[in-house]
């Protein structure tokens, strides 16, 4: 199983979020794969090579044997659907837990990553690159606080992971969403401080983190424990 389905298993992007969510999920699956740790604005999304793997030139991408994929969260739910079958980490496709795994993972992808992390990292850390806007960060930070709050709301009835008492995909879309805003000094509820404490205190999640700053060449290739 932990083989590539044809051939090399390849994860392209290191360095931020997106990227690490795709690590976060080979490491939880114990799957082998080389790591180009491309970055991005650093030029290398740029190349005529990865621009035929991923025409919007942004990472992370996956090559699973000749099966090519972007976008960090169907990343996430593609490994954890054609490998993770006795780990559980995605629900199968047709049942209620199964739509209450997409609420999670769109709620995570629009309304914390695009809506409003986005646009921070875009008018805050980049704002060279992308121009100032007060009242679009203002509003930013607010609709992400309040969406938060929602979270740590739904949690309280489900906890101590969104679906429950087993950690899943859904999970590591959330918690790279809600370490972006801690970084960025957005306040959470206590309740979602611990939950970060639960997930990231994952063996796998300290794995990726490390495959997603990587310091040496020996940093670039994972084998599957034996
Ligand atoms: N929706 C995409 C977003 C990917 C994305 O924006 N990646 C950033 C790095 S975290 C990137 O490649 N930025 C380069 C650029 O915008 O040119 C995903 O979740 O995979």
């Amino acid at each position: 199983m932990a083989e590539a389905k044809n051939g090399t298993r390849v994860l392209w992007g290191a360095g931020s979020a997106r990227p690490l969510r795709a690590h976060w999920m080979l490491h939880e699956l114990e799957l082998s794969y080389d790591s180009r740790p491309i970055r991005s604005r650093s030029g290398e999304t740029l190349t005529p090579e990865y621009t035929r793997l991923n025409p919007s030139q942004k990472i992370p991408t996956l090559q699973d044997g000749d099966f090519v994929l972007s976008e960090s969260a169907a990343i996430v739910n593609y490994l954890a659907t054609a490998y993770g079958a006795s780990k559980n980490l995605c629900p199968p496709a047709a049942v209620m837990e199964r739509a209450r795994y997409d609420q999670w993972c769109f709620f995570a992808m629009m309304e914390l990553d695009a809506n409003t992390l986005y646009i921070i990292r875009r008018h805050e850390d980049l704002k060279e690159i992308y121009g100032e806007a007060p009242n679009a960060l203002q509003t930013a930070r607010e609709c992400f606080a309040k969406q938060a709050r929602a979270a740590a709301e739904r949690l309280a009835a489900t906890g101590p992971f969104v679906l429950g008492e087993r950690f899943t995909g859904a999970d590591i879309l959330l918690t790279t969403c809600l370490a972006g805003a801690l970084r960025r000094k957005i306040e959470l509820p206590g309740a979602l401080h611990d939950y970060l404490q639960r997930t990231t205190a994952r063996a796998a999640y300290q794995r990726a983190v490390a495959a997603n700053t990587p310091r040496s060449s020996a940093d670039r290739k994972f084998a599957a424990p034996r």
